[in-house]
């Protein structure tokens, strides 16, 4: 039951080159899906898409079926999307600001629970879960992956702790909603961002550091196309992750932006752009240190063995479990294709065998060791063995504990999945759903 004073909400949609159905059945669902009295508009900012009448396709359509409720706007030049959502959220007149990707479909009662959040407290930002469209079905299904969330032990013991907001250090980036006032208050964006990439953290760190919070309302959900690769590039060519990253690094990690320069040494040599009105906006703001944040917000990032904090040279092996991983309802188990020293090796599926090459340790700190030596390693897009690395990312794996597991890699946000359920298939990094390819069950060793 939510009250029926809930500020009403600007929904702000940026695109570029969207297909015309889908960014339809995004604006469908938000229309159908959204109590018109809360639904003050719908903006839409084409980012100068340069498909062939495209503009004028969705201008007509948006005449004939929707008029009224959203409204079209066309930039000037493409601006990439950071720059597009602070055009976006400058036209809105709506008491919320609520972004979303331009391939999504809101669910049932979406909107409310993020409301709520707000009107209790206008420094909430909130996201929905994100559940998953299947970027070849279209097919809407429930987010798997918001079950490895790391909550505290007990925070899920009776039914209401279900519904209730979790904090959350970062955000994805795509879906969220914000009070516009309190979103001009604490900068908007970062305008010196270019086209895609880590504006996501930029706002993540910037609302924690500067007294707001940032929580994951479990009632809302809305699913998201989650494209296999991105389909398109900067006009220009520019790595604008990099770019857009060292931006946040340079603004708001202090001395843990070292960090990221161990990890992209390269970056060092990247142009970033001038910086200057984001610092004033920092001291301006008087925002916090970073690590105030990394011991307050993400103190698991220190205590977890993870990167922050976590001493690399160790060696010490602490193992929880040895296991074979059987691809549920099958007699066939994950194997390294070469042999168990060989880095590098790719992984298929072989009859199960106790044999050396199909026994898996795992260790505290998420890693999964075969025979005890190379870790798994998610990789580009097939997983392969490699030296242990002890950072976590790549190399740390969350699972159930239970048969019919899905296997989720940290940095990668995806799953262990087999090609087909044949001997000698080869295993890949997939979207994790709940296909019978990508359920594994852990047989014991040694028990
Ligand atoms: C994720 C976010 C995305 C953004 C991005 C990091 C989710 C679900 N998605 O990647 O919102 O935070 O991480 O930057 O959390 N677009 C433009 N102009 C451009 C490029 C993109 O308007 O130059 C639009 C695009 O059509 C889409 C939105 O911006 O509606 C996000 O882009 P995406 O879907 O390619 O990003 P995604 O989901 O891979
Ligand atoms: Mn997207």
């Amino acid at each position: 039951m939510y009250p029926n004073n809930l500020p009403n909400a600007s929904i702000v949609i940026c695109f570029y080159n969207e297909q015309f159905d889908t960014l339809a059945r995004t604006l469908h669902s938000v229309i159908d899906r959204t109590p018109a009295h809360l639904l003050h508009e719908i903006i839409l900012v084409d980012d100068n898409s340069d498909i062939e009448g495209l503009h004028n396709t969705i201008a007509l359509y948006i005449k004939a079926n929707l008029n009224g409720k959203v409204k079209l706007h066309l930039t000037k030049k493409r601006e990439g999307l950071i720059r597009a959502r602070i055009i976006g959220a400058d036209l809105a007149s709506g008491e919320v600001l609520v972004f979303l990707d331009s391939h999504v479909e809101v669910n049932k009662d979406w909107l409310q629970p993020m409301l709520q959040r707000i009107s209790d407290n206008s420094s909430n930002v909130v996201t929905p879960i994100i559940d998953i469209i299947n970027a070849d079905t279209f097919q809407y299904s429930a987010s798997p992956v918001f079950k490895w969330e790391n909550l505290k032990p007990g925070s899920l013991r009776i039914d209401g702790d279900f519904v209730k907001p979790i904090k959350s250090p970062t955000m994805a980036g795509g879906l969220f909603a914000i009070d516009k006032n309190y979103f001009n208050a604490i900068g908007k964006y970062d305008p010196g961002m270019n086209i895609w990439g880590g504006e996501n953290l930029e706002i993540s760190f910037r609302i924690w550091q500067c007294g707001g919070s940032l929580e994951i309302i479990p009632c809302s959900r809305v699913g998201h196309v989650f494209r296999k690769r991105r389909p398109y590039s900067a006009p220009d060519g520019e790595d604008t992750m990099t770019r857009n990253s060292l931006r946040v690094a340079h603004v708001w990690m202090d001395e843990y932006k070292e960090r990221y320069f161990k990890q992209r040494p390269e970056a060092l040599r990247t142009q970033y752009g001038d910086i200057t009105s984001r610092k004033e906006l920092r001291s301006r703001l008087g925002c916090k240190s970073f690590s105030w944040y990394v011991q307050n917000i993400y103190p698991e990032l220190l205590s977890n063995n993870n990167t922050v904090g976590y001493n690399p040279l160790s060696k010490d092996n602490n193992y929880i479990a040895h296991y074979q991983i059987r691809l549920s309802n099958s007699g066939l188990c994950i194997a390294s294709e070469k042999d168990v020293k060989t880095k590098g090796s790719l992984l298929t599926l072989k009859t199960c065998l106790r044999i050396k090459n199909q026994m898996w340790s795992e260790t505290e700190r998420g890693e999964i060791k075969l025979a005890q030596y190379l870790c798994l390693d998610s990789g580009e897009s097939f997983p392969k063995l490699s030296k242990c690395h002890e950072m976590g990312g790549t190399q740390e794996w969350k699972h159930k504990n239970q048969n019919a597991s899905p296997i989720y890699n940290v940095a990668a946000g995806t799953c262990l999945s087999a090609e087909s359920a044949s001997v000698n298939s080869y295993i890949n990094m997939q979207i994790c759903t709940s296909q019978s390819n990508k359920q594994w069950d852990f047989v014991p060793l040694y028990s």
